[in-house]
């Protein structure tokens, strides 16, 4: 089965609740097995700095459900969870942000659905998190341990496990 890497990041309401939830509804409504799941982080934000900061994590999962389908399903529990993306400004506050990183070695170029994700190695806040889960893994030719050795990861540090 295909092999998915997906980045969840938040900074409004009670982020590490709903990233709870939203793992168990993504592996619910995408028939998917959880293979890993990172630590949850705190990181300063990227691309519009005057707002909170945010919570990111990342999932491997192993899913039937082609990419489109998934993504579909993907922005389903964003809006589950809150996400109004009528009305939000880009790299702005949100509940619930779901980016697909990685399917299989699938390469996509659609405004739609690009993969890999095309900002995947400018953001440490999804490198990080994703070197905990998959070190070694290549996407687009590089090594997600070097990758993240490339950009600044000041202000990004690890939040201890809830129970
Ligand atoms: N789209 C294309 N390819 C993909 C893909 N691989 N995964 C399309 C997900 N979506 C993809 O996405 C915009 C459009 O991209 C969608 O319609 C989808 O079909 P979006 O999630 O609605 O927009 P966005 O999130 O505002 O933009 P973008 O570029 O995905 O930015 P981010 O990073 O997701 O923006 N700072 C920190 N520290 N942590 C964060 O999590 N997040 C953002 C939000 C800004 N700053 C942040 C964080
Ligand atoms: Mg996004």
């Amino acid at each position: 089965m295909p092999d998915v890497l997906i980045a969840l990041g938040g900074n409004v309401g009670d982020v590490r609740a709903t990233f709870r939830k939203a793992i168990a509804n993504i592996c619910g409504m995408t028939q998917a097995a959880l293979l890993a799941r990172s630590s949850d982080y705190s990181t300063p934000p990227w691309g519009e700095e005057q707002q909170d900061n945010f919570i990111n994590a990342c999932i491997e999962i192993e899913t039937s459900l082609d990419p489109h389908a998934l993504l579909f399903t993907l922005h389903k529990i964003e809006t589950k969870f809150g996400r109004d993306r009528k009305n939000e400004q880009r790299w702005g506050p949100r509940t619930l942000d779901l980016d697909l990183i990685a399917y299989d070695d699938v390469t996509l170029d659609k405004p739609e659905l690009t993969l890999p994700h095309p900002r995947l190695f400018e953001r440490a806040f999804v490198l990080a998190p994703l070197v905990e889960i998959v070190p070694d893994r290549v996407i687009a030719g590089r090594r997600v341990a070097d990758a993240l050795a490339g950009v600044s990861a000041d202000g990004i540090f690890r939040l201890p496990d809830l129970d």
